[in-house]
């Protein structure tokens, strides 16, 4: 059976560390998330930025340093989130190419976001998807609906494969007012997904984590876990820190032969550009 890519995606835009006080924010503590991630498995991060105030911020130099010090630091394939809050500007979201990640989010359209919309016209989604690219950056296709799949192919369609060759999406489930965090819907999307995908992720929200892991995996999927998408451990009970959803991931993984996936193999499964310095 083949390994499993294991991403995490530590903080997001929308909790605030006034209420998530353990939610790394500052350089120091994603860094120290990254390590610990790696090192319980993980072999992707997707990375939201914050800055001084730990409110979200697409500040170009703090992603770039961002981006440099994880990479010192870990073997990790960096993405950059190029969806940012749901207030940022379309604009500045484009620019986030600039900080030079392996990898960036690329949603497959408009959704609801709880009481927000998170907006992703076609224009922008083409420009991101050309501008990727042109700057050798990997994209990783967010579906949030299965209407999202439809926009995927319509991309490829239009602009031909995204750099490196492969084609790697990844199933954001049970955000409020979105596709649910069901395995059904997981199943219905994973049925839709074109011809050149090479390989699919999985999340659940929410009370969803947990089932949409277990179904992935069960499935042939890989996996996303993190407080971005999930704070509670167990009923109860909290995350305190972000390795301990990895090294959930990574035991079930394991205990169904679908061991975590090294930062080699994951380099080579999505063809990411090695920009390691040595
Ligand atoms: N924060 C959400 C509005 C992404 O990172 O590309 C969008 C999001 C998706 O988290
Ligand atoms: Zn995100």
């Amino acid at each position: 059976m083949a390994a499993t890519l294991i991403t995490v995606a530590p903080t997001g835009a929308e909790l605030s560390k006034a209420d998530v006080p353990q939610l790394p924010t500052t350089l120091e503590e994603l860094v120290e998330t990254a390590i610990r991630c790696e090192q319980a498995g993980a072999a992707m991060i997707h990375l939201h930025i914050r800055g001084a105030d730990h409110a979200p911020t697409l500040d170009g130099g703090l992603l770039r340093e961002s981006v440099d010090a994880i990479r010192a630091e870990t073997d990790l394939i960096v993405q950059l989130s190029t969806g940012g809050s749901v207030h940022d500007p379309l604009e500045q979201r484009l620019t986030v190419l600039d900080a030079e990640p392996d990898s960036c989010s690329l949603t497959c359209g408009t959704t609801n976001f709880g009481d927000d919309v998170f907006l992703n016209p076609h224009g922008f989604m083409s420009d991101l998807y050309v501008q990727a690219q042109e700057r050798e950056v990997v994209p990783e296709f967010e579906l949030f609906e299965l209407g999202h799949v439809a926009a995927l192919s319509r991309l490829i369609d239009a602009h031909g494969l995204p750099f490196g060759g492969k084609v790697h999406v990844d199933f954001v489930t049970g955000v409020p007012g979105a596709m649910p965090g069901t395995t059904a819907a997981l199943m219905a999307g994973v049925a839709m997904l074109p011809q050149e995908v090479t390989s699919w992720a999985a999340t659940g929200i929410g009370r969803s984590h947990l089932p949409i892991m277990a179904a992935a995996l069960s499935a042939g999927g890989h996996v996303r876990v993190g407080m971005e998408d999930n704070i509670m451990y167990a009923r109860g009970q909290q995350v305190q820190h972000n390795d301990e959803l990895v090294s959930r991931a990574a035991e079930l993984a394991t205990l169904m032969q679908r061991p975590p996936m090294s930062t080699a193999d994951a380099r080579e499964l999505l063809g990411v550009k090695d920009r390691r310095v040595r």
